[in-house]
C-alpha cells in the first residue's frame, strides 16, 4: 500500500492489519531516510490515546495563573466530555468576548493530505462557528513574502514560476552564486507530498554541464560535494553588504548591465548614490565589505567580474531573510542580478529557495487539485503570523504593517491544530509567558510534544497512517492514494471527526460535513479535480486510481505571469505589477511608509546580534538553526531516523574545532549551549566545515524544560529555540528573526539529566 508524506512517497509492508515496514518506492531515485522511521512512532510512548484536559483547569482555578500551564498534570476524559467542554467554552468565549477572541492562525505543515489537511479543517470549522483571528504570512519566508511585491510585483509566491528551472540552468547557466547555499538535505522535503525526489539528480546534471557554483555561507556543507562548489564563509547575517560590495565593484568599473537597468528598472540612480555614499558619506565599496562580511576584497571584486562576463545566476535562500532586516538581502540580491547583466536570459538571473524543498526549480507548478472548500472568514483582524507572543502579552498595542496599522487583538481562546509553536516559534521563554495569558488553549494533537503538554485541552488525532487520502505536493505532477495503514491509536480520530462532533454540538454539522463521509468527502475532492481537468482525458476514475495508487496530472502549460524574459524582451509591453511596471530598485512606496528600519532602497542595516555587535563580547558564537536532515521541524524526532542522529540523547550541535579547542570541549561531549535568554544541552559535533565563531543547532529536538513553566529553566534536549530573539524583522514584514542569535557554549559538567521530551505528562486520575 502507498504512503505519502511530505518526505516523499513510500511503501508500506503491512501483515494481518499491522504496519510492519516502511520501504523506499523503487522508483524513486533519492528516497528520504525519515520515512522507513514512522513505524515505531506510531506506537511508542508519546501517542496521545485518549482526550486528556489539564487538571487545574479542569479544576476551575483562575484561568491565567501563574506557571501552571505546562507544569500541571492531565486528567483524561471521554470524548463526550471532551467534545462538551470543547463547544462550551468556544461558546462562552465568543458571547463573552466576540468572535475575534479566538484565534485560528494555527501556523504549521501538519500532514501530507488534500482531505485532512488539519489547518483547512480547524479554519472551515471555526469560520462557519463566527469567525477567527487569523495569521499572515510564514515563518518560512515572511520577509521574502512582504518585500518581493513591492520589488518585483505580483503574488508573493509568484517568483517560484519566474525564476530558471533547474533544467534551464544546466543548458544555459555558468556561474551560479548561491547566498545561503542550495542544501539537499532540505530538498527531501515537498509540502503537500511528492512520488520521486528530483533535485539531486538536476543539481548533478547542472554540474555535468559545467556550471560552476559558489557556496556564500557560513556552512560548506550547505552546497553537496559532487557540485565542487567554492565556499566563501560569510559572517551570517552580513549578506547584504557583501551584495552591496560586489553591486559598488560593479557600478565602479562600469561593468553593470546599464541597459537592462534603464529600460527594465527604476530608482537605480537613487539607490547608485548610496552605493557610493553620497547618501551617508560611507562608499559600499569592496573593502568596506570585507570588513563587515570577513570575505576577502579580492573575492568580492573577483565575484564582481566573474557575475558581469559570465551567464550567471544569483540564488538566495530562505534563511538568510529568517533574521533581523531579513528584507534586505532579498531585496539586493533581484538588484545584484539585474545590475549584473544577466536576468531576464534564459537559465540565468535571479532566484530563491532552490533546494528549500524539492519543488523550487523543479516544475513551475501542477495542474489545480480540489481541497476542503473555504469558508469566508467572517472576523477580518489577523497578526503577522510570528507576533503571536506580541498579542498574547500586549492585546491593544498598535503595530506597523506592510504600510498599515493594525491593532493586536485580545484572543482568550487558542486553538492549534497541525503545527507546533513549541517548535517553531521564537524565544520559548517569553513564549511560556505568553502562554499562561489566554483562557483556554485547544490542541489537537497524535503526540504529547511540548505544545500538547503546554495545552488546556488536548484532543488526540489520528496520524496520516491512520486515516484515508490522497496527496498532491507543491509542483509535483502526481497525485498518489494514502490509504489507512494502521488502526488509530487508542481513541483517536482524524480532526474531521472531532470538528464534525463539535459541529453537531454547536448546531452546524450539516454546513460543516455537506452531509458526506470521510470516505465520501476523498471521493468527492478526487472527482471534482477530475472534471476540473476534464474527465476522462485527464485522469482515470477514482477506483482506478485508489487501485493504482498513483496518477498522473496533465502537464501545465502556457505563459509564465510577470516572467523576466519578457520583461528584458519589451517592458511596455510586459509590464511587473509593481507600481512602475518595472524591477523596483528603489521604492517610492516603502520609501512613504517611512520607517526606519526599511528604507526605499536596499541598504545595510546591523543586525541586532551578529558578530559585529558589543553583545558578542559576552556571547561570541553566531548560532545558526537550520532545518534539520533528520526529520521535517519537530515531525518525527520520536522517529528512528531523528532518535539515531542524537548524541547521548542530545541533539548534535556543530562546531569549528578551533573554537571547541579554546573551551575545552571535544566531540561527543554534552555542552550548554546558552544566553541571556536561556540555555540548552546538546552533544557536540566538531567540524571544520562550520565556520569559525558560528554554531550549528538544527531546529525541531522536542523542548525538554526541566522546570516546565520557569522561565530561564534549562533545556535537556537542544531546542535553539530557547536562544532565539522574538524580534520583528523590521516594520514592514514582522517576520521571524529565528537566525540572528549570539550565543556561547560551555563544557557540561553537571550530572547529565535523562531527557524527558518523548515521555507523556503525570496522568492524574479523574475526579
Ligand atoms: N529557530 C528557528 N525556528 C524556526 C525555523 C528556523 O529556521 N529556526 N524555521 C521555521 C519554519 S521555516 C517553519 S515552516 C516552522 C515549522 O513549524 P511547524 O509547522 O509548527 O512544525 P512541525 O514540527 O511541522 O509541526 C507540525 C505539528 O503538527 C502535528 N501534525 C501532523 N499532522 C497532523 C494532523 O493531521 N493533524 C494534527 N492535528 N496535527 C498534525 C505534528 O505532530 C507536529 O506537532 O518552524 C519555524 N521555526
Ligand atoms: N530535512 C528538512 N528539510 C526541510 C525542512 C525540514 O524541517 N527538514 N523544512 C522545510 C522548510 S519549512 C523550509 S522553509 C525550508 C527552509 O529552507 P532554508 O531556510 O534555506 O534552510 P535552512 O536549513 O534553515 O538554512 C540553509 C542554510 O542557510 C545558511 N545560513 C543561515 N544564515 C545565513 C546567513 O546569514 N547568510 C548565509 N549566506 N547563509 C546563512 C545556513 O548555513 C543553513 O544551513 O526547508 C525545507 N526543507
Ligand atoms: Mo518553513
Amino acid at each position: 500500500m502507498s504512503i505519502a508524506t511530505h518526505w516523499g512517497s513510500f511503501v508500506a509492508v503491512v501483515d494481518s492489519g499491522r504496519l510492519v515496514r516502511i520501504e523506499p518506492r523503487h522508483d524513486d531515485p533519492a528516497p528520504s531516510p525519515i520515512g522507513p522511521g514512522m513505524v515505531t512512532a506510531a506506537e511508542d510512548s508519546a501517542r496521545v490515546l485518549r482526550p486528556a484536559v489539564r487538571k487545574g483547569w479542569l479544576d476551575g482555578e483562575p484561568r491565567a495563573h501563574g506557571a501552571a500551564r505546562g507544569a500541571d498534570a492531565f486528567v483524561e476524559v471521554s470524548w463526550d466530555q471532551a467534545i462538551t467542554l470543547v463547544s462550551d467554552e468556544l461558546r462562552r468565549v465568543r458571547s463573552r468576548y466576540g468572535d475575534s477572541a479566538v484565534f485560528g492562525g494555527s501556523y504549521g505543515w501538519a500532514s501530507a493530505g488534500r482531505f485532512h489537511h488539519a489547518q483547512g479543517q480547524l479554519h472551515r470549522f471555526l469560520a462557519l462557528g463566527g469567525g477567527y483571528t487569523d495569521s499572515r504570512n510564514t515563518y518560512s519566508t515572511a520577509a521574502l513574502e512582504v518585500i518581493l511585491p513591492h520589488v518585483i510585483g505580483g503574488h508573493p509566491w509568484s517568483y517560484q514560476s519566474r525564476m530558471p528551472m533547474w533544467d534551464e540552468i544546466a543548458e544555459n547557466c555558468e556561474l551560479v552564486v548561491a547566498f545561503g547555499g542550495l542544501a539537499l538535505k532540505n530538498s527531501q522535503i515537498n509540502p503537500g507530498g511528492l512520488a520521486r525526489h528530483r533535485t539531486r539528480d538536476l543539481q548533478r546534471r547542472c554540474r555535468e554541464a559545467g556550471v560552476r557554483f559558489v557556496n556564500v555561507s557560513p556552512i560548506r556543507g550547505d552546497v553537496a560535494g559532487f557540485l565542487d562548489a567554492e565556499w566563501l564563509p560569510v559572517i551570517p547575517n552580513t549578506d547584504t553588504a557583501a551584495m552591496l560590495g560586489i553591486a559598488h565593484t560593479m557600478l565602479v568599473n562600469g561593468w553593470h548591465d546599464e541597459d537592462f537597468l534603464r529600460r527594465c528598472c527604476v530608482g537605480f540612480d537613487r539607490f547608485a548614490s548610496y552605493l557610493l555614499g553620497e547618501l551617508d558619506g560611507i562608499a559600499k565599496d569592496a573593502a568596506w565589505a570585507a570588513r563587515i562580511t570577513g570575505i576577502g576584497r579580492d573575492a568580492i571584486t573577483d565575484l564582481a567580474r566573474r557575475l558581469t562576463t559570465h551567464r550567471s545566476l544569483i540564488m538566495v535562500n530562505y534563511a538568510v531573510q529568517r533574521a533581523d532586516h531579513g528584507e534586505q538581502p532579498i531585496w539586493m540580491s533581484v538588484v545584484l542580478a539585474a545590475m549584473a547583466g544577466s536576468m531576464g536570459r534564459p537559465g540565468c538571473g535571479w532566484g530563491a529557495g532552490y533546494a528549500t524543498m524539492d519543488a523550487t526549480g523543479v516544475a513551475r507548478g501542477r495542474a489545480f487539485v480540489a481541497t476542503v472548500p473555504e469558508v469566508p472568514n467572517p472576523v477580518p483582524d489577523f497578526i503577522p503570523v510570528a507576533r503571536i507572543a506580541d498579542a498574547l502579552l500586549r492585546p491593544g498595542e498598535v503595530i506597523d504593517y506592510d504600510g498599515g496599522r493594525l491593532t493586536l487583538p485580545e484572543l482568550r481562546l487558542v486553538y492549534w491544530c497541525g503545527e507546533n509553536p513549541f517548535h517553531h516559534h521564537q524565544d520559548l521563554h517569553r513564549l511560556t509567558r505568553a502562554w499562561q495569558v489566554p483562557d483556554t488553549v485547544v490542541v489537537h494533537e497524535a503526540w504529547w510534544n511540548t505544545s500538547a503538554k503546554f495545552a488546556d485541552i488536548v484532543l488526540p488525532v489520528a496520524t496520516s497512517l491512520e486515516r484515508d487520502d490522497f496527496a498532491a505536493g507543491f509542483s509535483d505532477p502526481h497525485l498518489v492514494a494514502m490509504p489507512k495503514v494502521r488502526e488509530p491509536a487508542g481513541e483517536s480520530r482524524t480532526d474531521h471527526h472531532i470538528f464534525a462532533a463539535l459541529a453537531a454540538r454547536l448546531g452546524f454539522e450539516r454546513e460543516f460535513t455537506e452531509s458526506r463521509s470521510e470516505s465520501e468527502w476523498v471521493r468527492h475532492l478526487y472527482e471534482r479535480t477530475r472534471a476540473a481537468l476534464g474527465g476522462d482525458d485527464a485522469l482515470p476514475g477514482f477506483d482506478d486510481f485508489w487501485r493504482r495508487s498513483t496518477a498522473e496530472l496533465p502537464a501545465l502549460t502556457g505563459p509564465v505571469p510577470g516572467s523576466f524574459e519578457d520583461l528584458r524582451s519589451d517592458p511596455r509591453r510586459f509590464p511587473l505589477a509593481t507600481p512602475s511596471g518595472r524591477i523596483e530598485i528603489s521604492s517610492e512606496e516603502i520609501d512613504s511608509f517611512g520607517y526606519d528600519d526599511c528604507a526605499g532602497h536596499p541598504t545595510w542595516f546591523e543586525p541586532a546580534e551578529w558578530l559585529g555587535a558589543d553583545l558578542s563580547d559576552r556571547f561570541p558564537l553566531h548560532l545558526i538553526s537550520n532545518q534539520p536532515a533528520s526529520r521535517l521541524h519537530s515531525q518525527y524526532d520520536n522517529g528512528d531516523h531523528s532518535l539515531g542522529s542524537k548524541i547521548r540523547g542530545r541533539e548534535p550541535v556543530a562546531i569549528n574545532p578551533s573554537d571547541a579547542a579554546a573551551r575545552g570541549i571535544e566531540s561527543g561531549m554534552v555542552v550548554r549551549v546558552h544566553n541571556d535568554r536561556g540555555g540548552c544541552l546538546a552533544g557536540a559535533v566538531l567540524s571544520e566545515d562550520v565556520m569559525q565563531g558560528v554554531v550549528q543547532l538544527s531546529t525541531g529536538a522536542w523542548w525538554d524544560p526541566v522546570r516546565p513553566g520557569v522561565s530561564g529553566t534549562l533545556d535537556r534536549h537542544g531546542n535553539p529555540n530557547v536562544l532565539t530573539a522574538d524580534r520583528p524583522c523590521s516594520r514592514l514584514s514582522q517576520g521571524p528573526s529565528a537566525l540572528s542569535a549570539l550565543v556561547d557554549v560551555e563544557p557540561y559538567d553537571g550530572p547529565l539529566p535523562d531527557v524527558l521530551a518523548f515521555a507523556p505528562p503525570g496522568l492524574a486520575p479523574p475526579g
